[in-house]
């Protein structure tokens, strides 16, 4: 399909969702109403511009299922996000959702390279978790054989990797590197598994902790995004001849970037911003204007050239830790932080407030193969690196290797401890 024959398409497709919304579900109706818009007012792409947005709260405000429409009847399946903070969000699919969003899965394992008669080790998360039953579709949609594994049990996923010779994985960055760190611990060398594609999602990864894994696998890793209010991991996937940014299916979602201080701002390519989604094709639950809090950047199309793709996203505009003014982003941590021979990519970032000043202290396992002495010399240069680069002043706490909790799905890298009081802050 021609650029051109995509976007009429969308248009066609963006009419329909915005009518669709706007007459079953009130939330819509509502929000439209309030800003003055009728479906009637979008007859170009950018028209998209002049409607509200979406947002998390307004989805929790319609708990559980006051999004949906379509009659329940016609829901086939929910899922529901992690809900950390508040209640979860809940997203339902009708037998048509199901299907996109199986293909767009199997799309993202076609860019990684899959190929007929490959074997697919899901350790996606199962159950109200888009990722484990997302990918399980895809995977067979594309013709391929799933090994439904889950997350967690560690030493049987490690044993179905060597016995069942899967050659790609799916799974999330930081548990594919907890699985790394207990094959090293029993003396086995992961270079020697038959996995040769990993496809990595869920959670922001940097180009550092790619390396890390590519090394430490020997395989290709790839990025796929996704979120669960749009659908579930599918949305985006990386090629693996190219991997330099997701390829979103534009034939499904329609993409913008808005200023991330500024959202009346939608930034043309190439600048970035917080990235914003509105479904095309979704019935169950039609989401117009979704404010991912993600940020990225659109770029021209590599694998599929008619297509956009977003830079990989490294934080949240809700990740960013302000320290005594200054900005960071985890991922800003952990780039530099890879950068030190003897440390490695297991960390937290512990924030405390032990007088009136907020304090950060980056605490990070030393490589099993270093001394705590070179680890610690590493430690000081991360924390000059970190000072010069990202303009703050941070404490670095070295420990021995496997002393920090290991992630079996998405890492929870900052730990706030601000709010508690001073006997429970971690002792250091
Ligand atoms: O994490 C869906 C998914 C499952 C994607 C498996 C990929 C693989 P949620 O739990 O709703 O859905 O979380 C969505 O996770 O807004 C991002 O902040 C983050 N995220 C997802 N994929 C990536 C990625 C799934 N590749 C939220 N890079 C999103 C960075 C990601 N962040």
């Amino acid at each position: 399909m021609s650029r051109e024959e995509l976007e009429a398409l969308q248009l066609e497709r963006l009419q329909w969702t915005v009518r669709h919304a706007y007459e079953n579900v009130q939330m819509y109706k509502e929000k439209f109403d309030e800003a003055g818009v009728t479906p009637d007012d979008l007859q170009t792409l950018a028209d998209i511009a002049k409607f509200p947005f979406t947002t998390k709260d307004d989805l929790r405000r319609n708990y559980p299922f006051k999004t949906f429409a379509v009659p329940m009847d016609q829901v086939r399946r929910i899922h529901a996000s992690s809900g950390t903070t508040g209640r979860p969000t809940v997203v339902g699919y009708t037998d048509h959702d199901l299907d996109k969003w199986a293909q767009g899965f199997a799309r993202v394992l076609r860019l990684a390279g899959a190929r007929k008669g490959d074997l697919v080790h899901n350790a996606y998360g199962y159950g109200l978790f888009t990722g484990g039953i997302g990918a399980h579709d895809g995977i067979e949609r594309a013709g391929l054989t799933v090994i439904p594994m889950s997350g967690g049990q560690t030493d049987r996923q490690i044993q179905m990797i060597h016995d069942f010779k899967p050659r790609i994985i799916t799974v999330t960055p930081s548990y594919l590197l907890t699985i790394l760190d207990k094959m090293r611990q029993e003396g086995l060398d992961a270079r020697d598994t038959s996995l040769e594609i990993a496809i990595l999602g869920a959670e922001p990864w940097t180009e550092e902790m790619r390396r890390e894994i590519e090394e430490g696998f020997d395989l290709k890793a790839v990025d796929i995004y996704g979120l669960s209010e749009l659908m579930g991991p599918g949305v985006s996937g990386e090629s693996v001849e190219f991997q330099d940014g997701s390829t979103i299916w534009e034939d499904l979602f329609l993409p913008e970037i808005v200023d991330k201080d500024d959202l009346t701002k939608v930034l043309p390519d190439g600048e970035e911003g917080e990235l914003v989604f509105t479904s095309l094709t979704k019935e169950a639950m039609p989401i117009i204007r979704y404010r991912t809090k993600d940020l990225s950047v659109l770029l021209p199309g590599d694998a599929r050239p008619n297509m956009r793709r977003m830079r990989k996203v490294r934080s949240r505009t809700d990740d960013m830790i302000i320290l005594r003014g200054v900005n960071m982003f985890p991922s800003q941590i952990e780039e530099l932080a890879l950068g030190q021979a003897a440390l490695s990519a297991h960390y937290n970032l512990e924030l405390t407030r032990p007088k009136r000043m907020d304090e950060l202290t980056v605490v990070i396992e030393r490589r099993p193969e270093f001394t705590m002495e070179e680890a610690e010399a590493c430690g000081r240069a991360l924390q000059h690196d970190i000072k010069i680069r990202i303009g703050s002043s941070v404490r670095i706490h070295v420990v021995d290797p496997n002393t920090l909790a290991r992630s079996e799905g998405k890492a929870k890298r900052v730990l706030d401890f601000r709010d508690r009081p001073i006997a429970e802050y971690p002792q250091r």
